[in-house]
């Protein structure tokens, strides 16, 4: 056979077993053997039953997804499992890790599939901006029914073992080593000589389907796409498994695979895929990790409460030390009630709540520290509270700890020559709240010791966070660029636009929301103290706080929000503020359409991006794509600033900075010359990537 593929026999049972690492992908030098191995065992009268299996850590996690894009090497993904279906004796999956897009395609060419206990079951290619294309949408929902296959498709979520069997995905769930209950499950297939039609002739729950509630659903979830294309292709092809015969349904997946394969979201969508890989990559990987046993938490509010709970979630036991009792109980009994919110919700089950709760040590004491292997500082956002705090970790902090700090702006360097210790000292910068958003910038200061670097990088992927290191300047690369885009917002508003109209161009775009609506929700107030802490000025986001109003949490900000209500209504007092102070400012306003608006918002962002790749503050420009994507909700099919630069051109932006440069002579236009370079290359090379 190949050293991709090993064929053994038990008795009259073979076993096929695949072996690519690291994740077992369908690869072309895997997909060849496999078919010949398979057409081989068909043709064997001395083989009762075929096993597929895969070495190890997982059972195959799908297509190989660096194949996209190239010419397509025969035999495909399709070949094999038609060809799986034409086998006239049991074949069984034995499934272990995780079986994802192509890895359970293939598993649905199977008569039968059984899985151990741990074992996860998905079709993630939503998540790449592609449908399952190798038969998921139509053998799917056979199975386990149009409604759930739809849920699982759309949502791309893989589901548990025990989820599977209950759905009826997975024929037997084992305990003991699933080889050889797979084997013996086969074996018995065969003795009891029960019939194991191919999945394709398996009608029965697809003729349960209730069609207007599959539609209602498939709306709803339409609803949520914001422009991406994949989830509704999802929904349309499990669709057609429903009203269309099973080879025309297969044939019209197919040819929705093949539009998505070729469009720029999914490319988009699988550059991120790469991207969030390499950015956890630290140069000169060799470095030895840390051991981190136990993380110590200084400061119990808000982020500071969900950076624990992060930890928490991930099994690590956390110590939480607070100035004062009444802090450290206040901050306690928060993270007491965000676990019961979610017990309640049924994202978490009572038996995890109380292990969860068991991992926290509560203390007032410094000392308490000197058993941790981390320490994140979690407190008030001031140098001179950041130093005092650092000073009594760095006198009780057991040598060759990591210290760290949770500033989203703070000089790092400054904070780390406040100790004796530099070399162990980082930024984490987390998003809050802390125990959701995935992103987490980690600060590279001058002085950090790579091994602390990679090993925090590390723990990050452990606790469920997409790392991304970054260096030292003021608000690192996602608050940097965030001000940058933010910049000419007031602008655009006294030359004439709304706050609802620059909002609208950015849904359009593919934001979850705009500038004017998100300062609402996060609070208008707290960009104000960061102004006046700068000695810097907005004049109308300023005269509206000076009004008292910070958005959501007053019922007004930008909009106006009826009691209650997070939905947002223009508000005219806001239009005449704006008015008013434009006429004060003699400023001239006309209509402003939403490519001016894109320009003027988004242009400068790629452009800050590029500064921050040239000042070497960002290692890769996919980097940037991978912050963007994570903290801030730059459209995932667009897939970040920097990529989208290529598919918007850079050429355009160049010329359009250009054109603002010239009208407004503001820094944030002028094209930073990694961006031109950009644009006469088409690469980002030359400053990482
Ligand atoms: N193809 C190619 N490389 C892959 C890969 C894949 N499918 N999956 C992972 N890798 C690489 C990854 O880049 C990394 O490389 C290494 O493996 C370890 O991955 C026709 C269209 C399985 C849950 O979407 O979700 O099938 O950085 O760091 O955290 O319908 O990998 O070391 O050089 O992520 O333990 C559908 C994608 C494909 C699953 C393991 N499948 N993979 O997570 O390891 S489309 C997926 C994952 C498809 C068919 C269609 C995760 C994982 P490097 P890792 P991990």
């Amino acid at each position: 056979m190949s050293n991709f593929v090993s064929v053994t026999r038990d008795n009259s049972v073979a076993v096929v077993a695949i072996d690519n690492p690291p994740v077992n992908a369908l690869s072309f030098h895997v997909r060849q053997p496999l078919f010949e191995a398979l057409t081989a065992l068909r043709d064997d009268a001395s083989v009762t039953a075929i096993v597929l299996a895969c070495a190890g850590r997982t059972f195959v996690a799908g297509a190989d997804i660096t194949e996209f894009g190239k010419p397509v090497q025969q035999p495909e993904l399709r070949a094999i499992v038609a060809l799986l279906e034409t086998i006239a004796k049991p074949t069984v999956a034995a499934i272990h890790g995780t079986a994802l897009g192509g890895g359970l395609e293939l598993a649905l060419g199977c008569h039968f599939r059984v899985a151990d206990q741990a074992a996860r079951l998905g079709l993630p290619e939503v998540k790449l901006g592609l449908l399952p294309g190798g038969g998921g949408t139509v053998r799917l929902p056979r199975l386990v029914g149009a409604a759930k296959a739809l849920g699982m498709i759309v949502s791309g979520t893989p589901i548990s073992a025990d989820e599977a069997k209950a759905a009826g995905l997975v024929d037997a769930v084992f305990e003991e080593d699933l080889l050889t209950g797979a084997i013996r499950f086969a074996s018995e297939m065969v003795a009891d000589g029960r019939p194991f039609p191919p999945v394709r002739d398996r009608n029965e729950r697809l003729a349960e389907t209730d069609l207007s509630a599959f539609d209602a659903k498939a709306a709803e979830l339409a609803r949520k796409a914001r422009g991406l294309e994949a989830p509704l292709a999802c929904a349309q092809a499990v669709r057609n498994a429903i009203t269309l015969p099973f080879d025309e349904a297969l044939a019209a997946e197919r040819q929705l695979f093949l539009k998505l394969v070729a469009g720029d979201q999914s490319r988009a969508q699988r550059h991120l895929f790469f991207a969030e890989r390499e950015a956890a990559k630290i140069q000169g990987k060799d470095v030895t990790r840390r051991k981190i046993a136990r993380v110590g938490i200084i400061g119990a509010g808000t982020m500071g409460g969900g950076i624990a709970m992060a930890f928490a979630n991930g099994g690590f036991p956390v110590t939480l030390l607070e100035t004062g009792e009444e802090a450290l109980q206040r901050g306690l009994a928060m993270i007491e009630k965000n676990y019961a919110v979610s017990v309640g919700r049924g994202s978490l089950t009572e038996e995890a709540r109380q292990q969860r709760l068991g991992l926290f040590k509560g203390s007032t004491d410094y000392a308490d520290l000197a058993d941790c292997d981390l320490v994140i500082e979690a407190v008030f956002e001031d140098m001179a509270v950041k130093k005092v705090v650092f000073g009594k970790l760095d006198a009780v902090a057991r040598p060759g700890a990591i210290l760290a700090t949770n500033t989203s702006y703070l000089d790092v360097d400054e904070i780390a020559a406040s100790t004796s210790r530099p070399q162990d000292v980082l930024g984490m910068h987390f998003f809050s709240p802390a125990n959701v958003m995935k992103l987490l910038e980690i600060v590279r200061a001058d002085r950090t010791a790579p091994d602390a670097l990679a090993t925090v990088a590390e723990l990050a992927r452990r606790i469920g966070k997409v790392p991304v290191v970054v260096g030292v300047c003021h608000g690192f690369v996602g608050n940097r660029m965030l001000s940058a885009r933010g910049t000419e917002n007031e602008a655009l508003l006294l030359e004439g636009a709304t706050p609802g109209q620059v909002d609208k161009a950015f849904t359009d775009f593919g934001w979850p929301m705009g500038p004017f609506q998100m300062g609402d929700l996060a609070g208008l107030d707290i960009g104000w103290r960061n102004r006046k802490a700068r000695g810097q000025t907005a004049v109308i986001a300023d005269t509206l706080c000076g009004q008292g109003r910070f958005g959501q949490k007053t019922g007004r900000g930008w909009y106006r929000y009826e009691s209650g209500s997070r939905e947002p209504a223009p508000d005219p007092e806001v239009k005449e503020l704006i008015r008013a102070k434009a006429a004060e400012l003699g400023i001239a306003r006309r209509e402003i359409g939403a490519d001016e608006i894109i320009e003027r918002t988004l242009y400068p962002l790629v452009n800050e991006g590029a500064r921050i790749l040239e000042e070497g503050i960002a290692v890769r420009a996919s980097d940037i794509d991978v912050v963007w994507a994570n903290g801030y909700g730059f459209p995932i099919g667009k897939g970040g600033p920097m990529f989208w630069a290529g598919l918007e051109g850079a050429a355009k932006i160049v010329e359009r900075l250009e054109h603002w440069h010239r009208l407004t002579g503001r820094v944030i236009f002028e094209p930073a010359p990694m961006l031109r370079r950009f644009a006469e290359t088409g690469s980002w090379e030359g400053a990482g990537g």
